[in-house]
């Protein structure tokens, strides 16, 4: 039995040449939901996973499988259609996951044979068996998976191509901010998966370079803290010789030892959220507003840098509060924290979130022709009506702040302070180019979302 599973790509923000230049392999990232469902499938199914990011493969010459499973962001929800309808035309099943299917049920369920929500661990093996028989159902409700007894993704599936491995260790955010999807999709329960199977998974990982894709590696609780602090001691004594990458919040500055293990373990960098220059008045910030209330940012960036870990700070633009200029406020601020790389974002209400059903029902969603539409949504396009900016005010704060962020004397100087603190100068020069050059395709990617969509934004 041959399965195929996919990701698809968003041809609208599909830039990646994989083959044309070794850099772009930055730009490409694990599909790790398939290779967690690669790892939950039995030895009788012959399973090749299609990351259609690494280029568009030529479907008609390959073998006719006898399952499909795609997954899915909801800016790739086109594109999973498009191929879901291609396989069901051939008479081969379709089954959708991932967070656009468990989000938006009803609209993937019309668009393949059964549609699997939650995460897949509990269901998989069962869809499997259904498909096999020829009793696929419509809807199997994965639900959240206990992470004491998961089998390892099948990391030995992918090819060579990508710059970075993935792992996760942990799943669900207590933190619940409005605008994210997390919460709803893996819980408030900070779930976290024993320590031996991460260093057994680690050790399975080919690149040097691993991605830690949990949404908050470290958690909020002392127990958590405790956990991320044994975890880094189990990777340090196993000696893994891997450097990563993981996403936290700003709490992450909070303990010296968990900042030395965590070097130690091969953290080399930290995407932190700081969501907005007022988080005192970001009402629909959930629980994390705690984490930020009265702190002096920039000696928590301090401190994080000072163990050799990059941050690379996230600030959403066009929330409720955001006045005209705040998109140089952000960098001027952004600058002022002392982080490595900034990257400001569109406010955009995702399906399944508080901010989505508070915007939907104030009708401020004008880019609501579904599905077609969700391709804008890649929280790099202004898709909705914002408070305090037109279209083309909101485009010229985005503009504003990368320009003023990324402008040459500034990545210079960032650079130039690399180099006097002993850090990776190298690497700060490299991010900050890239980022660079991602600004200037943003613009013409803007141009064109104007000229498509402007008449129904303005
Ligand atoms: C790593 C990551 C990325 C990586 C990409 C990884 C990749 N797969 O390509 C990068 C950094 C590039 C990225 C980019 C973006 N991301 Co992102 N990302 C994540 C993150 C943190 C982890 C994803 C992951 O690997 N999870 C681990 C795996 C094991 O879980 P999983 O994918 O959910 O898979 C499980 C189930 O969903 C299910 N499943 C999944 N697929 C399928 C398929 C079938 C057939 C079946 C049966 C089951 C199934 O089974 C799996 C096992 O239980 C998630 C948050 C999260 N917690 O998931 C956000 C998240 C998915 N990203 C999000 C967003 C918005 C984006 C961006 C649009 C934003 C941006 N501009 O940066 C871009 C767009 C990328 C695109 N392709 O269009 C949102 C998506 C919301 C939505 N409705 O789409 C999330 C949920 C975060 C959030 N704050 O809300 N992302
Ligand atoms: S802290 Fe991060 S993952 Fe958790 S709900 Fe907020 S934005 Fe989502």
């Amino acid at each position: 039995m041959l399965l195929y599973l996919i990701n698809p790509s968003n041809p609208l923000i599909n830039i990646v040449k994989v083959k044309e230049s070794r850099w772009n392999r930055y730009r490409v990232w694990q599909p790790l939901g398939l290779m967690v469902l690669a790892g939950l499938t039995p030895p009788e199914w012959e399973v090749s996973i299609i990351d259609e990011n690494l280029g568009l493969p030529d479907y008609e010459s390959m073998p006719r499988p006898d399952l499909v499973g795609i997954t899915a962001f909801t800016s790739q929800a086109n594109r999973a259609y498009e191929l879901s309808g291609y396989f069901r035309n051939l008479g081969v099943p379709v089954v959708l996951g991932g967070i656009h299917a468990t989000m938006c049920m009803e609209e993937a369920g019309e668009h393949a044979d059964s549609i699997v929500t939650g995460e897949a661990e509990g269901v998989w093996p069962r869809v499997l068996d259904d498909a096999r028989e020829g009793r696929l159902k419509s809807v199997y409700e994965g639900g959240r998976a206990d992470l004491s007894d998961i089998p390892l993704a099948r990391h030995d599936l992918l090819d060579g191509r990508y710059a970075l491995g993935s792992i996760q260790t942990t799943r669900g955010c207590p933190l619940n901010c409005g605008f994210c999807s997390v919460t709803a999709f893996n819980g408030a329960d900070y779930r976290q998966r024993p320590i031996d199977d991460v260093i057994r998974e680690f050790r399975t990982i080919r690149e040097r370079l691993v991605l830690v894709v949990d949404d908050n590696l470290i958690g909020t609780q002392p127990e958590h803290i405790e956990r991320a602090k044994d975890l880094f001691r189990a990777m340090i004594a196993a000696d893994l010789k891997k450097e990563w990458v993981a996403q936290a919040t700003i709490n992450f500055a909070d303990d010296e030892e968990l900042l030395e293990l965590a070097s130690k373990a091969g953290c080399s960098g930290v995407f932190i959220g700081f969501e907005s220059l007022d988080p005192d008045k970001l009402v629909d910030l959930g629980r994390k507003f705690k984490l930020m209330k009265d702190r002096d940012f920039r000696s928590s960036v301090r401190r994080i840098q000072r163990h050799n870990i990059m941050v690379v700070g996230s600030f959403i633009i066009g929330l409720d509060i955001d006045e005209p200029g705040v998109g140089r406020r952000i960098a001027e601020v952004a600058d002022r924290y002392g982080i490595d790389n900034l990257n400001a974002l569109f406010l955009t209400p995702l399906p399944g979130t508080r901010l989505y059903d508070h915007m939907k029902a104030d009708g401020r969603i004008p880019l609501d022709r579904f599905p077609g539409d969700w391709k804008y949504y890649t929280l790099t396009f202004p898709v909705a009506r914002y408070t305090h900016f037109s279209l083309d005010g909101i485009i010229r704060e985005m503009d504003a702040c990368n320009e003023s962020f990324y402008s040459m004397p500034k990545i210079l100087r960032r650079v130039w302070s690399h180099l006097w603190r002993g850090r990776k100068p190298f690497l700060s020069l490299v991010g900050n180019l890239s980022y660079r050059n991602n600004v200037r395709m943003g613009h013409k990617a803007h141009a064109d979302f104007r000229r498509r969509v402007g008449s129904r934004l303005d």
